[in-house]
């Protein structure tokens, strides 16, 4: 086996929303990266980890015909690349792994704003046009609706204006851009987030130890974003309470403090958001010298 062959090689989006995401998550887990002089592709440094910056439409290609054993792009392109154009499954030639908790959008129907809608129904007969036929046509098919899906990939929103379509499915976040064409969301049809995928040919056992270390790391890098460790002094009567009040953490550390009496320190890992508002809680509950620090890294 040639020693290319042995390096792992990530797709990922070249300039675009995805990419600092992506490279941040990557440099979490550790990776280190020189970039060519192209800027096409990144070598790792630390790990046998190399990176392919492509457009992110070709990134389920590129892992789908094993150029790349992974890729990372919006469900939104993986979905619409998976399905066949009339929007049925089709056996993709990879798996999704999982979803990194970024780039969140929906793939939405948005209608004129003082077009009626009550539901899928309302689309009957109507022209939708989107740059997502497949995942669009494959959502007309299950709510049993006959709408003639117009292709156009430029700015969308512009089309019910001219005349060409009587809604459109695009990618909406914030919803201004609707809101700037005087049109409003009616329909989610795909709920989206960035996920990285991954090849279904068998790779050498080697090759996919790296690849599930680095899964791994990844996994732990997502887990602890919200995480926090929490450290407090509780009267121990008053344990159960404050236990039952720590958001999303699972048997505590609980010490006994020198010379307290019956207070104990309580430390946990909260898999939530801790707000100011539990630390309130915590302390008319009877805990006291609360901290709430920063976790880095996690391997359960
Ligand atoms: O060059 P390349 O083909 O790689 O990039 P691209 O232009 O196709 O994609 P890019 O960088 O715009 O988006 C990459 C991915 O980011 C998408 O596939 C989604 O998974 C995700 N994403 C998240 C979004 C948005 N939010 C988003 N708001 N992609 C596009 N938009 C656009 C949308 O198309 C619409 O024009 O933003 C506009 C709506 O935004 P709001 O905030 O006004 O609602
Ligand atoms: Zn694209």
């Amino acid at each position: 086996m040639k020693t290319s062959e042995q390096r792992i090689q990530i797709a990922l989006q070249k300039s675009g929303r995805l990419t600092d995401h992506s490279l941040d998550l990557l440099a979490k887990c550790g990776l280190k990266f020189t970039k060519s002089k192209d800027q096409l592709f990144c070598f790792g440094e630390n790990m046998p980890i190399d990176l392919l910056l492509v457009r992110d439409d070709d990134i389920p290609a590129l892992v789908g015909d094993d150029v790349c054993d992974l890729g990372i792009a919006g469900l939104n392109v993986i979905e619409e690349k998976r399905l066949d154009r009339h929007g049925n499954d089709a056996s993709a030639q990879f798996d999704q792994v999982f979803a990194l908790d970024f780039g969140h959008c929906r793939l939405a129907i948005a209608a004129p704003e003082d077009a009626p809608y009550d539901g899928p129904m309302s689309l009957q007969g109507a022209r939708i046009a989107t740059s997502y036929p497949a995942t669009l046509n494959k959502f007309l098919t299950q709510h049993e609706v006959d709408a003639s899906v117009v292709i156009f990939s430029g700015a969308i929103e512009i089309m019910p204006r001219l005349g060409k379509a009587d809604f459109i499915c695009d990618l909406v976040s914030t919803g201004s851009t609707l809101a700037a064409n005087q049109l409003r969301e009616v329909q989610t049809v795909l709920e989206s987030e960035a996920v990285i995928i991954q090849t279904r040919a068998p790779l050498p056992v080697e090759k996919q130890d790296w690849i599930n270390r680095l899964l791994q790391r990844l996994d732990g890098v997502l887990q602890v974003r919200e995480s926090k460790y929490v450290m407090l002094h509780a009267p121990r009567s008053a344990l159960e309470q404050i236990v039952a009040l720590l958001p999303g953490s699972e048997s505590p550390t609980v010490v006994p403090l020198e010379g307290a009496g019956d207070k104990v320190a309580v430390h946990a890992v909260c898999r939530e958001y801790v707000f100011w508002e539990t630390l309130e809680n915590l302390k008319s509950a009877g805990a006291s010298s609360l901290l709430v620090l920063p976790l880095e890294k996690m391997m359960v």
